[in-house]
């Protein structure tokens, strides 16, 4: 009777959010549109071409495809210099003992993010050996609100989706857990994710007995 955690990336394991902000102004000052904290809002849990689409169409900016794919590779170049510089204390508070939690109690532990490069930061941060699987960018066609990351994360572990656990910082990734018939546990603000069955602030909000609840349910 185990049970598939499956975490989301940024936001939940690390902000990374911050380095993708970083990339992603220094694109836009070049091609003088005015990048603000509402458009970065908008590129959580969002794809990478998806991300550069939403710029460009704030500055009005026409492109061909060969300037895109410039920019795109521009991006997560400048983005993965940032990623080179992680190490363990970017972890976000208590998740290592939630994930060695988990595993001390014999479940199985996932990861379902959008990112294409999220071996590489797990690996950085050095929590890879706790995942039982891994789905990122690479794995999938369907972005989130499609259910496709989750499913395909429980699927790798043969758990039933009822038998499923998110953890998601984005109000598409709270969807797509619900679409999948999975629990879905916001973290973040309560008023942004009502979506979703528990909300916590982060993971000092959620004790262990929660989380043994939701092993034994
Ligand atoms: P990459 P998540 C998402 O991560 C980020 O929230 C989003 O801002 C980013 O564009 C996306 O990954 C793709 O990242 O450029 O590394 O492939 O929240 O789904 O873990
Ligand atoms: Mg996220």
């Amino acid at each position: 009777n185990k049970k598939a955690f499956i975490f989301d990336l940024d936001g939940v394991i690390v902000d990374t959010a911050k380095f993708h902000f970083l990339a992603w102004k220094k694109l836009a000052d070049s091609l003088n549109i005015n990048f603000t904290h509402e458009i970065n809002e908008q590129l959580k849990g969002v794809s990478r071409v998806r991300s550069l689409e939403i710029i460009l169409a704030e500055g009005n900016v026409q492109a061909t495809p060969e300037d895109k794919n410039k920019w795109l590779i521009q991006k997560n170049e400048d983005y993965l210099a940032f990623v080179h510089q992680m190490d363990a204390s970017e972890i976000l508070p208590r998740v290592e003992e939630v994930l060695q939690f988990l595993k001390i109690n014999n479940q199985f532990v996932v990861l379902g993010s959008a990112s294409k490069n999220a071996r590489p930061i797990l690996e950085k941060v050095n929590i890879l050996h706790y995942f039982d699987a891994i789905v990122d960018g690479n794995d999938v066609t369907n972005a989130k609100p499609d259910p496709e990351v989750f499913l395909q994360g429980a699927n790798k572990v043969s758990v039933a989706y009822e038998n499923s656990i998110v953890f998601e910082d984005s109000v598409a990734g709270i969807q797509a857990a619900n679409t999948a018939g999975m629990t879905s546990i916001g973290i973040g603000e309560k008023e942004v994710l009502h979506e979703s069955d528990f909300c916590f602030r982060d993971f000092t909000e959620m004790n262990n007995d929660f989380i043994m609840q939701l092993i034994n349910k």
